[in-house]
């Protein structure tokens, strides 16, 4: 289940599942590295009552601040969306993998499923449906099943409508420059990348391609960095 969604009672002690994984742990072991003297950060002791410290409990003060990040974790948690994003056969044999991977890594989205596939005709048909009535649909579901296709599903906060904007507009002679299309591609026959383009086609179209037990679960270490309110 990917959103298991973790909670913090209502009574004001927090207790930890242990059978909840990612967000929890992060913040538990935040909470552990706070408790130990010997990890405390050099200009944090510095500013922590004297006293305090010279009993060895300095690191009490950083509590809420470990509390606060655990619940603005979970908080987002919950936020989550996730886009299929398919890297297409002109763009595998190009050898733009790692280019187009990177702009959805150094972007902040996570990687939750990824593998190299060629579909058959008749799932790539599946896959671009609602375009059957289209008078290139067959050459489209032809070409898409002509080689590797990279299928991946991304993770994060408004992923599936940004997703779209770092691939750019359908047809590459009108797409900026900076869009990974823009950029890398010159024809609409080649375009190099799909993105889901709802959160409904999102849901269907990671179904289609992956299995439930093919997505991963996990907190990435630079979440507490790329998300944050002040
Ligand atoms: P997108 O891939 O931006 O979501 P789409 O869903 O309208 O665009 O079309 C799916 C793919 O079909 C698109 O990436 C490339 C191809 N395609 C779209 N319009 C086309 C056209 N007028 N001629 C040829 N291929 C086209
Ligand atoms: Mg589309």
């Amino acid at each position: 289940i990917p959103y298991d969604p973790y909670h913090i009672r209502s009574d004001s002690n927090i207790h930890f599942d242990f059978s909840c994984a990612d967000g929890r742990n992060a913040a538990l072991a935040t909470l552990a590295n706070l408790g130990r003297n010997s990890t405390l950060p050099a200009a944090y002791a510095h500013h922590t009552n004297a006293a305090a410290s010279s009993h060895g409990y300095a690191w009490i003060a950083a509590i809420p601040a470990a509390v606060y990040m655990l619940q603005d974790q979970e908080v987002h948690a919950a936020e989550m969306e996730r886009t299929f994003i398919a890297i297409k056969p002109d763009g595998v044999q190009r050898g733009l993998i790692s280019e187009i991977v990177s702009r959805f890594e150094r972007k902040g989205y996570k990687l939750v499923a990824i593998k190299l596939v060629v579909p058959s005709k008749q799932f790539a048909e599946k896959h671009y449906h609602d375009l059957k009535e289209r008078p290139f649909f067959s050459g489209l579901c032809d070409f898409l099943s002509s080689g590797p296709v990279l299928a991946m599903v991304w993770e994060g906060e408004g992923v599936i409508k940004y997703g779209r904007k770092l691939i750019g507009a359908t047809d590459p002679s009108k797409s900026e420059p900076g869009t990974i299309r823009g950029d890398l591609a010159v024809v609409v026959g080649r375009n190099i990348i799909h993105g889901s383009d709802g959160p409904e086609t999102a849901k269907d179209e990671i179904a289609l391609w992956f299995q439930p037990k093919e997505l991963v679960s996990y907190t990435s270490n630079e979440e507490k960095w790329i998300y944050g309110v002040n």
